[in-house]
């Protein structure tokens, strides 16, 4: 594939066992892949038994990983510290889902043990295979339930270690992360906090410690594009390498209309992607969020590149700019 980027798609765990109706679209225009789910604190973590320490157990990623090497393509990691998906149990004292919540040296302990082991385990097994990985997923929001704009409502990372969760995240990964592997901040809305999310990241980045920014790029056609690109220009000016990870663009309903406008959003899209990477920006992967609109987390918007069917929308001929 003649990119200077990556082209990415995240996929389920059911798609590798049905590679025969998905396979032929992933591999002839992606050479990258994310896991949805699998990957995740939640897929990874084992419940220890009463009195015993947990464990990961990494099966549920297998699959993908086994197909990405099978395709020659390479993976994004995502992702290490998050306020969802991460089970309660883990930030207990006994380990238990209803159990008193740890203190902040036990928490720090237990992030740098997880930590250590996920990226060990799948930079150790399966060297070079990952370019990127979401150390930090979501940390920052305004208006709910927040703390000077690091999110606290249902945040446990944050309940027992308190705001710098995000730079001992970072620390922790740059410990254990192989050179090659870039450390990302990922986030959704990212377009309406840029300038929170640059002013809290500034530590981390002082220090050496993170890499990228990861755009997750959950649009809508009739969001404001621009504002979009001018936060994107905002990041890579800021020093960091961008990404846009996790992008689908929803409408409201289905027909020749909005499926059009849908196409011609994708277009920007893409058209703005290529041109960072022809100007020689540190722009190096834009993932799509899902393959077809009846698998997607946004079904009902239906924001992706293929339909149920697995037929190209505009939104295809758009984004490839066909
Ligand atoms: O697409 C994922 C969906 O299958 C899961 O049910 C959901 C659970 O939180 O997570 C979705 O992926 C999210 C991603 O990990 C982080 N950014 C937002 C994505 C959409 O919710």
């Amino acid at each position: 594939m003649e990119n200077k980027y990556y082209l990415g798609v995240a996929l389920p765990a059911y798609m590798f066992g049905r590679w025969e109706t998905f396979g032929p679209v992933v591999t002839e225009n992606f050479n990258s892949y994310t896991c949805e789910n699998e990957m995740k604190p939640e897929a990874i973590l084992v419940k220890p038994e009463a009195g015993g320490e947990p464990s990961m157990d990494f099966k549920r990623s297998m699959p993908a990983v086994q197909r990405a090497i099978e395709e020659g393509v390479k993976m994004r990691l995502h992702t290490l510290v998050w306020h969802s998906q991460t089970p309660r149990w883990f930030f207990t004292k006994d380990y238990s889902d209803e159990g008193e919540l740890v203190d902040r040296e036990t928490m720090l302990g237990r992030m740098e043990w997880y930590i250590k082991g996920v990226l060990g385990h799948f930079c150790g097994e399966y060297p070079g295979l990952f370019y990127a990985v979401d150390v930090v997923n979501e940390a920052f929001d305004v208006g709910d339930g927040d703390e000077n704009g690091v999110r606290k409502k249902n945040s446990l990372w944050y309940e027992t270690i308190g705001p710098d969760f995000i730079y001992m995240a970072f620390k922790y990964a740059r410990m254990y992360a192989p050179e090659y592997l870039k450390l990302f901040y990922n986030d959704y809305s990212c377009m309406y906090k840029d300038d929170l999310i640059l002013q809290h990241l500034s530590d981390a980045k002082r220090d050496g410690l993170i890499d990228g920014i990861g755009m997750q790029s959950h649009l809508s056609v009739g969001e404001d594009l621009d504002k979009f690109f001018s936060a994107a220009r905002k990041f890579l000016d800021a020093g960091y390498e961008l990404q846009m990870t996790e992008l689908d663009v929803g409408i409201k309903e289905v027909n020749d209309e909005t499926l059009a406008k849908q196409g011609e959003y994708y277009r920007r899209l893409r058209e703005f992607a290529d041109g960072l990477a022809e100007n020689g920006e540190n722009f190096t992967s834009l993932t799509v969020w899902g393959v077809n609109d009846a698998t997607s987390w946004r079904r009902r918007e239906s924001p992706l590149l293929f339909d149920a069917e697995m037929k190209e929308k505009p939104a295809y001929r758009g984004f490839m700019r066909k």
